[in-house]
């Protein structure tokens, strides 16, 4: 069987698969009939490829012939984290003086193990009045407004990093909301990456609008991400799709003025 001897580390590509490969060769000095090849992670290893072994050696047979090398070729769900699997071989022999080998003898197995790599951004936003900080703010129409993004990486391996980070946002009331970038309270940002453990912060002013809607709903929307990978030297692809905020309507409520001040009076 072949070592992958190092945890090999994939993101999911576009058929969602990992492949394995699982490859059986006879290195000892005698033919084995019918040879088990198993891999409790894969639910079925299919026909194997039949390659090697001495000249007139049959490839389209049950016999595991000296030097033959069976190749298993077998896809599996993708999936994010650490997954180790162990394929093992088994066959039996039987001498010309009638000793007999046991599967228990003639027996080995291998394991391989990859890490899902699972690239995340994540964006919160919060909206501040000067006085109050918060989602779902409730504050007089016309107040000036500051919203503040906060992008982490999310990403479950170090070496995940993200360039050509840009922070939008889409507000329902037709503003020009644009986030700028706001060093100040950033951090880990001098390389130009968005690596695990940074906090990249942005900033965006407004002005609170008249609320006109049902008690509890926002008038704004989360600020949208988006961000290049890094894929540890290996190129560059865009993260597909964008992270939304954690709060997808957070305030900016507007409420009028008589409602507010029947109960400051
Ligand atoms: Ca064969
Ligand atoms: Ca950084």
């Amino acid at each position: 069987m072949h070592d992958a001897d190092s945890t090999l580390k994939l993101f999911k590509d576009a058929d969602g698969k990992v492949t394995y490969q699982i490859v059986v060769t006879n290195d000892g000095n005698v033919d084995l009939l019918n040879p088990v090849v198993t891999d409790p992670t894969l639910a079925a290893l299919g026909v194997a490829v039949q390659t090697g072994g001495a000249m007139g050696t049959d490839h389209h047979d049950n016999i595991l012939e000296v030097g033959e090398t069976w190749t298993y070729t077998v896809d599996a769900a993708w999936a994010a984290g650490s997954h180790t699997n162990k394929a093992e071989v088994a066959a039996s022999y039987q001498d010309d003086a009638g000793h007999k080998w046991t599967t228990d003898q003639i027996t080995h197995t291998d394991s391989a193990t990859y890490f899902g790599l699972d690239p995340k951004l994540s964006i919160t936003k919060v909206t501040s009045d000067g006085h109050y900080t918060g989602d779902s703010l409730v504050t007089f129409a016309g107040t000036a407004i500051t919203w503040t993004y906060t992008v982490t990486n999310t990403s479950n391996d170090n070496g995940i990093k993200f360039s050509s980070v840009k922070v939008t946002d889409t507000n329902s009331a037709g503003d020009t909301v644009t986030p700028v970038f706001d060093a100040a309270h950033s951090t880990g940002y001098l390389d130009g990456m968005l690596d695990k453990g940074d906090s990249w912060v942005y900033v965006a002013t407004g002005t609170a609008h008249l609320y006109q809607h049902r008690y509890g709903d926002g008038h704004d929307r989360g600020g949208r991400l988006r961000g290049d990978i890094d894929r540890d030297g290996l190129g560059w692809f865009r993260l597909h799709g964008r992270e939304r905020g954690d709060d997808l309507y957070p305030g900016l409520l507007g409420l009028p003025h008589e409602r507010l001040g029947r109960h400051s009076g």
